[in-house]
């Protein structure tokens, strides 16, 4: 390792003197330099057995896997601490926590002052994006916890291949993690677009502490994307195989935790024989525009930091096989031995120690996982991983689909009836909020794009960047559609949908409209598809359940509308005009 480490800073200045300057500032013990070897693998995993950071689980079952329980304080992104620190605050806009950046390196300083000592730093190179590709971005995190070094070696290429690639160059994504005393009230996700910097201290949870993943991957890459002309976003990546073997590719939006992984590892129902769904992605899609006009979506992470409550053999079969192996579990509930479990998992356990480290048993009254608990596993390992998942040029895309979690008011698909008016339907997303961040979960909160936390600069800007690509895709865009799985029948509250692998008949519509085929039908929102064109062979669906499904009802949308009026008033004079137009027209057809 050493050898490899003088041969990289012998040839990268900005590195060394960066990283010695933030050990000046924390002051560890020491700094470990990570290679991304295996050997280096088994040493962590030991220091963490060794420190109770880890614990083993029963690797007869469970090879490689390895159970971690994070602090009760710290089990969910915090978007009230989260800051975009631009020098001018309208730069941040109104879905930005802003706070001065020179403020900020002096609060968070003070933070991290002398924070590691009695610790190790360690220094972990990673890239974002397959290797070769034009959008792969070089990051390099510091970091003081274990957890995060083994999650990020998961999660993205970390090692020696990302000092490699970055050779003497000094733009990278500057990264410093620290925990501190993992204190809420001294705990800031500080974001330094203007400076390629992300200073992040006081949690260890996933999206607060992955540097790689929501604070790089979207929200410094969502602002490089606008200045470059590509874009980053909250979006799965599928292909989807006809049974003529032909493989389309579909990214889709949705808030965290409405199912992006399920969906992007589905597995199509019996009755629609033939098909087939390759995972590309679960979270992330970085996309631009290719050599031929066409937009093209890669997959930045390499893993998977999935939500464990719901998963099971009938959901995500998928899912299940993929986390077997090499697999860190968060604040799932340990089984006595040395297994996990989580609600609809399966059977519960007869006892078993909670997220929380208590004992449980089924009669304890409250849930044994926490309901963001997660798992961190290799994408490789998933069985339906496409061979396209590492492709440098990424793949073309068909489809998009912006998805929200609403009870009334969205059917089941709906086709935009252009790009503008797609960039409208995004825009203007709203859904009922979920475990996955600090807060009340249930409430309909606007959630654009389902970026809402995470665009790095001003959402008015933001809205004409898309704009603008649809612009610069002339013809070539992908068409887009606004997808919601969770509508409820208006009497009994029920899901009308099957959800699951059944989601797949809305996308496969949505792919023969991309060709021009099948049929629709105009509503105030977009088209539909008319009663017959939803492949429902082998689904019993009664005729009226469909129709409660595709209902476009004026009289539902008055409240969604002045909602949407507000947030538009709140973005104030960045909002593109064109926008404000989708928005009276809709109101207009709605009348
Ligand atoms: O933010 S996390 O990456 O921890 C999970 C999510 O919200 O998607
Ligand atoms: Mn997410």
């Amino acid at each position: 390792m050493k050898a490899f480490i003088n041969e990289a800073l012998a040839r990268n200045e900005a590195v060394f003197a960066w990283v010695h300057e933030m050990a000046q500032l924390c002051r560890p013990d020491s700094v470990h330099w990570c290679d991304g070897s295996e050997e280096e693998k088994e040493l962590l995993i030991r220091q963490c057995l060794a420190t109770g950071e880890l614990e083993e689980l029963n690797q007869a079952e469970w090879p490689g896997c390895h159970y971690s329980r994070s602090d009760v304080n710290d089990v969910a992104r915090t978007e009230q601490l989260t800051f975009i620190c631009s020098r001018d605050k309208n730069d941040a806009g109104v879905t930005n926590n802003w706070m001065d950046p020179q403020e900020a390196y002096r609060k968070l300083g003070e933070i991290f002052r002398n924070s590691m000592r009695g610790r190790t730093m360690y220094v972990i190179p990673f890239m974002m994006g397959p290797p070769g590709s034009p959008l792969r971005k070089i990051g390099i995190q510091l970091t003081d916890s274990r957890y995060v070094v083994l999650n990020m070696r998961i999660m993205t290429r970390a090692g020696r291949i990302a000092l490699d690639d970055l050779g003497a160059s000094g733009d990278f994504t500057r990264c410093l993690h620290g925990m501190a005393d993992l204190n809420p009230e001294r705990r800031f996700i500080c974001h330094f677009p203007e400076d390629n910097t992300i200073w992040s201290v006081g949690s260890a949870y996933g999206g607060n502490a992955l540097l790689g993943k929501k604070c790089l991957a979207l929200r410094i890459g969502s602002y490089l994307g606008r200045t470059q002309g590509w874009m980053a976003e909250h979006m799965l990546l599928m292909g989807i195989e006809n049974p003529q073997g032909r493989v389309r590719y579909v990214t889709a939006a949705f808030p965290s935790q409405c199912g992006k992984t399920n969906l992007s590892m589905l597995v199509p129902p019996k009755s629609l024989p033939g098909y087939r769904v390759w995972t590309l992605g679960d979270d992330i899609a970085w996309m631009y525009i290719g050599p031929d006009g066409r937009l093209y979506a890669l997959n930045p992470e390499t893993g998977f930091f999935g939500v464990a409550p719901g998963t099971n053999y009938k959901t995500n079969p998928n899912a299940m096989e993929t986390i077997r192996r090499n697999t860190i579990f968060t604040n799932v509930l340990k089984t006595d031995d040395g297994g996990v479990w989580w609600e609809e998992m399966g059977p519960p356990p007869p006892h078993g120690i909670d997220w929380a480290g208590k004992d449980w048993t089924p009669e304890s009254n409250r849930p044994g996982a926490h309901p963001n608990s997660r798992f961190t596993s290799p994408l490789v390992q998933c069985p339906s991983v496409s061979p396209e998942w590492d492709n440098p040029q990424g793949v073309p895309i068909s489809a998009i689909l912006f998805g929200a979690r609403r009870a009334t008011v969205a059917p089941l698909i709906c086709e935009s009836r252009n790009w503008q008016h797609g960039v409208y339907l995004g825009a203007t997303m709203a859904s009922e909020t979920t475990a996955a961040a600090v807060g009340q979960t249930g409430v309909i909160r606007r959630d654009p794009m389902a970026m809402l936390p995470f665009i790095g600069y001003n959402v008015g800007d933001y809205f004409r960047h898309w704009l603008d690509m649809g612009r610069r895709l002339r013809g070539k865009a992908p068409k887009i559609f606004h997808v919601n799985w969770f509508r409820r029948d208006r009497k009994t509250n029920k899901f009308l949908w099957p959800g699951y692998g059944e989601n797949l008949r809305a996308i496969l519509w949505a792919l023969e409209r991309c060709e021009g085929r099948s049929k629709a039908m105009d509503s105030p929102m977009g088209f539909l598809p008319t009663m017959d064109a939803l492949n429902l062979s082998g689904l019993d669906m009664p005729p009226e359940t469909l129709k409660a499904i595709l209902e476009v009802n004026p009289d539902d949308w008055d409240e969604d509308l002045k909602d949407q009026r507000e947030l538009f008033d709140r973005i104030g004079d960045r909002l593109p005009g064109e926008l404000r137009q989708e928005q009276d027209d809709f109101a207009r057809r709605l009348r």
